[in-house]
């Protein structure tokens, strides 16, 4: 059944790790003739999406930059992605602001509608209020959920079992349909395992879900074969129906391919990789929010370790600047925007030690290189439980308590990056990751699950 005239319309959230595998997407869907992309997107995020689309056809891909509200008392003027916002306890503010951009995006999409047609909206979840706009132009809306099945599927397995109720955020439970995982209600936030019933980001978790129950699909950046029992579960107990079309990151392999001037970072890993040196990458994405104190911890366990490092952080201070100077030559922080599959990619790079965003754990995997799971927030503890305890492609920090949250000393960071980089268990989590990237890439190539579930996907929504 081959693709004919179809035009899929993109909204990404604006943060960069909503709106990273959103271009992945449009890749793809480039890939196969007879479709073209319209992203939707403000001024400010903009450029970011026409340089990480740069080497596409510009007649394939149209970029619509919609005006972000000004004057919301809460909000930096300006600021128009998550990732730019003083403090994450602005999220709420943010997201809710995006609903004042809802006339703008549909008379747009009413212009689009009346030159040539628009065949579906992929938007993300949390702009919930697409899905009214789809409605009233009468266009299909999917939602693109950046989480994995795992997460999806038990944080709603765990709303209708009740028998958790009144443990102890730490204590060990299980669901009983999955009977082989264990469980703490400390592995979902509070909206989710019950301790948050009332205030604004319950109230959003309730607009955008409800939002996405009368969509026409959820569009999951993720891969049959790691992930069956819970895809398969959830498309047995929920709708709408889920489509897993990733890891969408593979679409970004052809990319390096290109002659260009390699970037300082690489250039240093080009260097260890000359002196045989395995290299550890450190990053915890683009939204985490760490202390001071525990900053202290992360740097000291590194030095103590004595493997060499690519750290990449957002945050500034004094702790930084003196690891530097403790450990030139053997670690290198960053503190700019990377290529970070790139660096993944990079022969030199052995572990990774992360906060398990869903794309960071995605693209570790990809590249088969072992994660040392460090969750900070959001759906990132569940990610870590996949990896670690059902996949076994890394292994998993734990506060010093023994709790998935809290604080963690410098001799568990020293410990456990000994462990990834050199130990026994290592060696197991090496070889889990090899063959999961190995299953990752089938999955994406032309006769593969993924491949073929975004075919059947456009061809039984996008019309
Ligand atoms: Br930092 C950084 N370069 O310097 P996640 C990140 N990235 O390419 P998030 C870079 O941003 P959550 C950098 O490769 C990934 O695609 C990285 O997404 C890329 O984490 C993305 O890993 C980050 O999902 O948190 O967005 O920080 O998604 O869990 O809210």
């Amino acid at each position: 059944d081959s693709i004919t005239s179809v035009h899929v319309v993109l909204f990404p959230f604006m943060s960069k790790g909503h709106t990273i595998p959103i271009l992945h997407l449009a890749r793809l869907l480039l890939l196969r003739t007879g479709i073209t992309v319209t992203i939707f997107t403000t001024h400010a995020n903009s450029p970011f999406i026409r340089q990480f689309l740069g080497d596409i056809q510009q007649s394939l891909i149209s970029v619509i930059e919609l005006e972000f509200p000004s004057n919301i008392p809460e909000l930096p003027p300006g600021v128009e992605s998550t990732d730019h916002l003083p403090s994450m306890s602005l999220f709420i503010p943010f997201a809710n602001a995006t609903k004042l951009m809802q006339p703008d995006f549909e008379r747009s999409l009413n212009s689009l509608s009346t030159s040539g047609g628009v065949s579906c909206i992929i938007s993300d979840g949390f702009l919930g209020w697409t899905q009214q706009s789809a409605h009233k132009s009468g266009i299909p809306r999917l939602v693109f959920y950046g989480i994995n099945n795992y997460a999806m599927t038990i944080t709603k397995v765990l709303a209708m079992d009740r028998s958790h109720v009144g443990l102890g955020p730490d204590e060990p439970f299980i669901l009983s349909d999955f009977p082989w995982m264990k469980l703490t209600l400390n592995d979902f936030l509070p909206v989710f395992n019950g301790s948050e019933t009332e205030g604004p980001h319950f109230e959003f978790v309730m607009e955008t879900s409800i939002a996405t129950a009368k969509s026409q699909g959820l569009v999951v950046n993720s891969f049959y074969e790691y992930e069956s029992a819970y895809l398969d579960y959830y498309n047995r107990e929920f709708i709408p129906k889920a489509w897993c079309v990733g890891p969408l990151c593979l679409a970004e392999v052809q990319k390096f391919d290109r002659p260009r001037e390699k970037p300082d970072s690489i250039k240093w890993l080009d260097q260890k990789l000359a002196e045989g040196r395995s290299v550890l990458y450190v990053a915890f994405g683009s939204q985490a929010e760490i202390t001071e104190e525990q900053l202290r911890e992360m740097a000291v366990g590194l030095e103590r370790s004595e493997v060499s490092f690519l750290w990449v952080v957002r945050s500034k201070g004094e702790v930084l600047e003196e690891l530097e100077e403790k450990v030139k030559g053997r670690g290198l922080v960053v503190r700019e925007w990377v290529n970070q599959v790139e660096i993944l990619r990079h022969e030199s790079v052995h572990g990774f030690m992360s906060h398990c965003g869903w794309n960071s754990a995605l693209e570790s995997i990809c590249e088969s290189v072992p994660i040392l799971a460090w969750p900070m927030m959001a759906d990132q503890h569940l990610n870590a439980r996949l990896v670690a305890d059902e996949l076994g492609v890394g292994l998993r920090i734990l506060a010093s308590n023994g709790s998935v949250r809290g604080f963690v000393g410098s001799e568990i960071v020293e410990k456990m990056v000994k462990e990834l980089m050199e130990g026994e268990k290592g060696e197991d989590v090496r070889r889990k990751v090899k063959e999961a990237g190995e299953a990752a890439r089938k999955a994406m190539e032309e006769s593969g699950s993924s491949w073929r579930t975004l075919d059947q996907l456009i061809n039984e929504t996008c019309r």
